[in-house]
């Protein structure tokens, strides 16, 4: 191989220095692809799959370069021609082939699995318009396509493509491949699987297409509208594809390495990303049988090689399609879920744990439970809650196939890729090899009364809320005010995460200042996230922080103080901004419904500190720093478990009986915000804070506001605040997902 400078100089065919940052960036793809090529796959005699219908994998040129041992160089290089790498980086579109944290996980764990040496690809889908654009309009979320897929590209065509037959035809695919590298390690796949007539031309009106032109439209979109029928088949037509290409592709590959499909567990493991890839049971099961496996035998096989992984207990994502539509779509595989039915009804009289229920339905996770031969959630919590309420019959029959996997992050994109300066802090103060082993960060601990170490930890700090800053003038317009206090809030917009709640605070700052009650320090509250364009409620809410962030911005008594910021299309490039920022963040979801969150850990590695409810992985992030170290309110999720059970919670009750929420909830629909927003969608989300508020968010209203308040006069006292980010830091090892996936692999995988 050339070296970089030779590579580049033929590449661009002209000097580095004469070049533009676009011309650059494509020169980079080329080399780093060469470099890629020449990293040795990884092999073992078994594999891991993991498959999913999101791998929110965001930019990879820095990660590549990081993880192939070559940034320094590359950054030096640029240096030397008056060239930045990171203006570089921006150059590159991000892959929108994921939506929140089930696909950012997905992404974490590809980094690990190669880092650690394992042997294991990823197989999803290669949308073409990603999830959607967010743009904003009339203080609106408006969805556009994301197109981020260019001539030149990290897709390879591998060239391989399979039939996959549906009721009324056969589509043909074709497979790209994402090369996987592993830090200071070799590579291995992500696997994407296309249509060959895909085409965007069909697209109208933002994001709607002709939902019935499957063979034009199937890998157009991630999570295309579902809200008729059409649509439903639609997600049936994309799973299916992507299951049957991924279980033929698994065959494909055991047969050429010439194993016994008999023994295809001791060879391969298949990881469920959630009920998604659920179909890929049936689905091997018919592609074995075709290749003479008898049919017991095949469903055995099948029983030992998958494993499933819950991501959510709430109630709407668990997937269950009516059997009518699997025959619309998939007929083959009806007969093999009757069959898998009828053998645990004739097993288990308990119509909880029926695969086929008296509606028709097919319960994707039960069908996962029953033939698979793991079932994890992902934080202890989560974990427990599984156990003993959502899935309990199942954790009857089968108490050894639950187990929990704690969430994790790779620290090479989280720590190593956008937080250079706290890496530079960190290799002052680390004692060890944080890089390889992220549990030596523990040793920061002896740091605690290093005064000067505290304050170049602050200092690091400032820094980076100072470059936020400027990006988000650059890119978005905005102004913000690196010495007020950072506070974010970016995840998908739900219910249940309480934005709202957050919007609520900003109204309890907003009036707290215009009634001469000044805080220290001033507060800058970010809010980052999209709304599935069919949740009409959580679209109101963002209409509700967009309206707050024009309020607070012209009025001149309140912005010197309070700044309301909702960035636009939050994605995992502008996480990579907003989180080295972050001094408080917010994980404030209903106590017992976030399964894990996996920001909160990223919050906490970049030195932020949390404020949060006992949810998903806080509890461990809180067992870790202790109680000085983390801000934490809010209902317990057994007491929170107890009013869903009793339907004993009602909002209406807050309202009625505590006069500052009524005044709180009340000036949604003020003068002053129906001046600026659609008096439509305020009314709409003050009728269901009053009147329903699943989520309660009227529960914990209080304490919330109480505590933060706490967390905000603590910053005040800059030192004893410098140590909790430190604590933060030092306990954040814990979370690295390869820590998680050495769990994985050694409970579940079992790969050498
Ligand atoms: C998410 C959970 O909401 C989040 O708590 C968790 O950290 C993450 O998965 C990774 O485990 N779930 C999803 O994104 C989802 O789509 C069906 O669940």
């Amino acid at each position: 191989m050339l070296d970089l400078a030779t590579f580049l100089q033929n590449e661009l065919k002209k000097d580095v220095k004469d070049a533009g940052d676009r011309e650059i960036y494509y020169a980079l793809l080329a080399y780093t692809k060469e470099r890629l090529k020449e990293t040795p796959d990884i092999t073992g005699d078994k594999k891991v799959y993991y498959i999913s219908a999101e791998f929110l994998i965001g930019k990879l040129l820095s990660n590549n370069l990081i993880n192939l041992g070559i940034y320094d160089e590359v950054a030096e290089l640029l240096e030397k021609n008056g060239k930045k790498l990171s203006a570089i980086e921006e150059m590159e579109p991000e892959p929108s082939l994921g939506n929140g944290g089930l696909g950012r996980l997905a992404a974490c764990f590809l980094d690990s699995i190669a880092s650690l040496g394992l042997c294991g690809d990823g197989i999803g889908l290669n949308y073409h318009m990603g999830l959607f654009r967010q743009v904003f309009e009339a203080h609106k979320q408006k969805e556009m396509p994301n197109p981020w897929i260019e001539p030149k590209s990290w897709l390879e065509d591998t060239g391989i493509s399979f039939q996959v037959p549906f009721k009324d035809f056969t589509l043909k695919s074709k497979l790209y491949d994402i090369d996987v590298a592993g830090y200071e390690n070799g590579k291995n796949k992500l696997h994407l699987f296309d249509v060959e007539g895909v085409d965007e031309s069909i697209i109208w009106d933002g994001i709607s297409f002709d939902k019935q032109d499957i063979g034009r439209n199937l890998t157009l979109f991630l999570y295309p509208d579902d809200s008729d029928r059409a649509g439903n088949l639609l997600r049936i037509y994309q799973q299916y594809f992507m299951v049957s290409n991924g279980a033929q592709l698994i065959l494909k590959e055991c047969e050429d390495k010439g194993y016994d499909l008999r023994k295809l567990h001791e060879h391969v493991a298949i990881q469920i990303n959630d009920t998604h890839p659920s179909m890929v049971i049936p689905e091997l099961i018919r592609l074995l049988v075709q290749k003479n496996v008898d049919f017991n035998e095949a469903i055995e096989i099948v029983q030992k090689t998958c494993a499933y992984t819950n991501h959510t207990i709430l109630a709407e994502a668990l997937e269950k399609w009516p059997l009518e539509y699997l025959e619309q779509v998939a007929p083959q595989i009806v007969p093999i879920i009757k069959d898998l039915d009828m053998r645990m009804k004739g097993r288990y009289q308990d119509s909880r744990v029926a695969i086929i229920d008296d509606q028709n339905r097919v319960h994707m996770a039960h069908m996962d439970i029953h033939f698979g031969y793991s079932v994890n959630g992902v934080a202890a919590l989560h974990t427990e809650i599984l156990k003993n309420s959502e899935l309990k019959p199942f954790y009857d029959i089968y108490p050894q196939k639950f187990n929990n996997k704690t969430n994790g992050i790779t620290f090479r994109r989280w720590l190593l890729h956008c937080n250079k300066e706290l890496v530079s802090w960190l290799d002052e103060y680390v004692q060890g090899d944080f890089r390889k082993d992220a549990g030596k960060l523990e040793s920061l601990m002896n740091q605690l009364d290093n005064d000067a170490a505290l304050e170049k930890l602050l200092a690091v700090k400032h820094t980076k809320k100072t470059e936020l800053s400027k990006y988000l003038k650059e890119t978005q317009g905005l102004e913000l005010n690196p010495e007020s206090i950072f506070d974010i809030q970016v995840k998908r917009l739900h219910e249940y995460k309480r934005q709202q709640m957050n919007a609520l605070y900003v109204i309890y700052k907003y009036l707290e200042i215009k009634a001469g009650r000044k805080p220290k320090t001033p507060i800058t509250m970010i809010f980052g996230a999209k709304a599935a364009p069919a949740y009409t409620i959580a679209k109101d809410i963002i209409h509700l922080i967009l309206c707050l962030q024009e309020l607070t911005a012209n009025d001149p008594e309140v912005a010197p103080y309070l700044k309301v910021v909702m960035v636009e299309n939050y994605n995992v490039t502008m996480a990579e901004h907003l989180i080295p920022a972050c001094d408080i963040s917010e994980q404030i979801s209903l106590a017992s419904k976030e399964a894990s969150g996996t920001g909160n850990m990223k919050f906490m590695l970049n030195g932020a500190v949390t404020l949060g409810t006992e949810d998903g992985a806080n509890v461990e992030i809180h067992e870790l720093v202790g109680d000085e170290n983390i801000y934490i309110f809010g209902e317990s999720s057994e007491k929170v478990i107890e009013h869903y059970a009793k339907s004993s919670y009602r909002a209406v009750n807050y309202y009625i009986e505590d006069e500052q929420i009524r005044t709180l909830v009340n000036f949604i629909i003020s003068p002053e915000m129906m001046k600026i927003g659609d008096p439509y969608h305020l009314l709409q989300i003050h009728a269901e804070l009053i009147y329903k508020d699943w989520f309660m968010t009227l529960l914990d209203l209080k304490d919330y506001i109480a505590v933060k308040e706490k967390a905000c006069e603590e910053y005040e006292d800059r030192k004893a605040w410098s140590k909790k980010m430190l604590v933060n830091i030092a306990k954040a090892g814990y979370f690295s997902s390869d820590r998680t996936i050495g769990d994985y692999n050694n409970d579940i995988w079992h790969l050498k």
